[in-house]
């Protein structure tokens, strides 16, 4: 799926800015949702809609909210199709163009659009109404359930900590394509010798020959370094320069629909950035050479805009990623907005790319509260809906970001109770990718959830059960999460639990055991900052394991983690250069 592009043959309308919401009640029926909404509250586009407004009730909402505004095709349009594009409608969205539907999309992370061609003609305006609805139930990705208080009011619960924030949190586009146009390309690359190589696969609109697709590929310097034709095929790029972590270098991969007497009917470009990916027993290997993940699990989440998309959080935070020498993150808990996507791309920054499947494990909210757990793979828990759901969520994840070179490893799911019954039957049918399943990616909390505060306990049954795994399966593990609560500015000279001083002592101690494991090839700390979470006793104000705060202000561990990290980076880099003049 083609984010869309402004390019020779087509344009963009930026639909952002500020919205008619209103709440829908439950006993409004749908055909009254386009209806026109009369001068009441607005809401910003991109963001989530729950810490914008001061009312309690919009905040706490169940169910479905609208938002509406006046658009006007561009006049000059006539020869063209057109799209409305949603970037992400949290987690179920309808689209109306005056009062008929035209698509809905459940799954509240990835993007979808709608043709509007025959609905609307070029230079008039109509009524784009957008519904959105944040329920969550048994058999959505993640899942959720509702339960009706004896006063009628829905409460929303959930099995992941993360706040259910909802509405528009990313762009909504008005495009354009040509009659005749590019529908999909994908790019798979590869390096032989000193050449790279660049697979490509172009889909155009049926009518389209394939001989009448042509491809071009430039470097940085805008210089064309190779070219094909056809919809499918190879380029060849001699002397490639390769997409490196922490040294990204991107071609562009440009594919030409070309009408039979040769003019230009439309075009697109992707930035490829060319690598090689591969697991080799116990270890990791970007371009041939051992990656040890450093780096975050991160969140979308600001102050009132919840978990809307922002250029500047994102800019600052890939810059206190770079100051503190981390080379990955995972967009855990589900796909982050493609901006952030392509940044990665330029940045250099490797990531681990997860689905919004968070949450499927029953027994562990059992295990924090008491009680008898429920059986997570059960046909009134998660369920083979569940399952397509989950399923969904991959494809379209996929489809959305496997261009991408920043991309090095697909986390289909987070936490799932992988050792109870019915949990292979489960995700076996998912696993379309089983021969490339081979990292192990842990997350866990000794010394906090369990052994808390009692770090020399915690550091032997860590390391116990990490040399348990490196025994049984031999391959590379990631730490994707650890990490502590801590309050920034309480210091305790004991180095008590949620203390700063904890927080530091707490990650050494992983630090020591992680480097005493051959197959470790990473640690992502949990979390890059402090987020909102649901309400909850053991949460005051959010989860507060981030390394920064909220408002990305060092808590005294950041320096620590920045210490080891530029650390390995410069040892990395010393290990790369030396093997690289090894190799010459
Ligand atoms: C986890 C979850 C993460 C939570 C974290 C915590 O295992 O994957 O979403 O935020 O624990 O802090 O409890």
């Amino acid at each position: 799926m083609l984010k869309p592009q402004a390019t020779s043959t087509r344009e963009l309308v930026n639909l952002d800015g500020l919205w008619s919401f209103a709440l829908v009640t439950d006993n409004e029926k749908e055909q009254a949702w386009t209806e026109p909404l009369q001068k009441g509250l607005e809401a910003p586009v991109p963001a989530s809609y729950n810490d914008v407004f001061l009312d309690r009730a919009i905040h706490d909402h169940v169910g479905w909210v609208r938002y509406q505004r006046q658009v006007i095709v561009p006049r000059g349009w006539s020869q063209e199709r057109y799209f409305v594009r949603v970037e992400a409608a949290t987690h179920q969205g309808l689209v109306f163009v005056n009062d008929t539907f035209v698509v809905e999309h459940i799954g509240g992370y990835t993007p979808f659009d709608a043709e509007i061609t025959h609905l609307v003609k070029p230079g008039q305006a109509f009524r784009l109404t957008i519904a959105v609805n944040n329920e969550l139930t048994n058999t959505t990705i993640p899942p959720g359930k509702i339960e009706v208080s004896a006063n009628g009011k829905k409460k929303q619960t959930y099995l992941h900590d993360f706040y259910n924030y909802a509405g528009l949190a990313r762009s909504v586009w008005l495009y354009s394509v040509p009659e005749q146009h590019i529908e999909d390309i994908t790019v798979v690359t590869d390096v032989q010798g000193s050449a790279g190589i660049i697979k490509y696969t172009v889909k155009a609109s049926d009518s389209v020959p394939s001989q009448q697709i042509k491809i071009s590929v430039t470097d940085e310097d805008g210089k064309v370094v190779g070219q094909a034709s056809g919809a499918q095929g190879e380029v060849k790029i001699d002397s490639v320069k390769l997409w490196q972590p922490g040294a990204a270098y991107l071609y562009q991969f440009q594919a030409q629909v070309r009408s039979a007497d040769a003019q230009l009917t439309d075009t697109y470009s992707v930035a490829a950035g060319v690598r090689t990916i591969e697991v080799r027993g116990n270890k990791f290997l970007i371009n041939n050479k051992p990656f040890y993940f450093t780096g975050f699990g991160k969140h979308e989440d600001t102050a009132v805009r919840g978990k809307g998309h922002d250029p500047a959080y994102m800019v600052h935070d890939f810059q206190l990623m770079d100051w503190i020498g981390a080379n990955s993150f995972r967009t855990s808990h589900y796909p982050y907005a493609e901006e952030v996507m392509d940044f990665a791309d330029r940045r250099g920054i490797v990531v681990i790319d997860e689905t919004a499947a968070v949450g499927l494990n029953l027994a562990i909210s059992s295990g924090l509260f008491g009680g008898v757990a429920t059986p997570t793979w059960s046909h009134e828990t998660c369920n083979d809906k569940t399952r397509e759901a989950n399923a969904q969520a991959i494809r379209e994840l996929v489809a959305r970001d496997k261009n991408h070179a920043c991309v090095v490893l697909w986390s289909v799911s987070n936490e799932p109770s992988s050792s109870e019954e019915g949990a292979r039957e489960y995700f076996e049918p998912l696993d379309l990718i089983s021969d490339l399943f081979d990292v192990l990616c842990l997350n866990r909390y000794y010394g906090w959830y369990t052994q808390m505060g009692d770090l020399e306990a915690a550091e032997a049954k860590l390391e116990e059960e990490l040399l348990g795994w490196e025994k049984k399966h031999g391959k590379p593990m990631i730490m994707t999460e650890y990490g502590a609560d801590t309050l920034a500015g309480l210091h305790s000279l004991h180095d008590l639990p949620w203390s700063e001083e904890f927080q530091v002592r707490f990650y050494k101690m992983y630090h020591r055991v992680h480097d005493r494991i051959e197959s470790m090839i990473g640690e992502q700390v949990w979390n890059f900052a402090d987020f909102q979470t649901s309400i909850q006793i053991f949460r005051v104000d959010g989860n507060k394991k981030g390394i920064f705060t909220r408002d990305r202000k060092p808590k005294t561990i950041a320096y620590t983690l920045r210490k080891r990290w530029m650390g390995i980076k410069a040892q990395t880099n010393r290990v790369s250069s030396h093997s690289d003049s090894t190799t010459l």
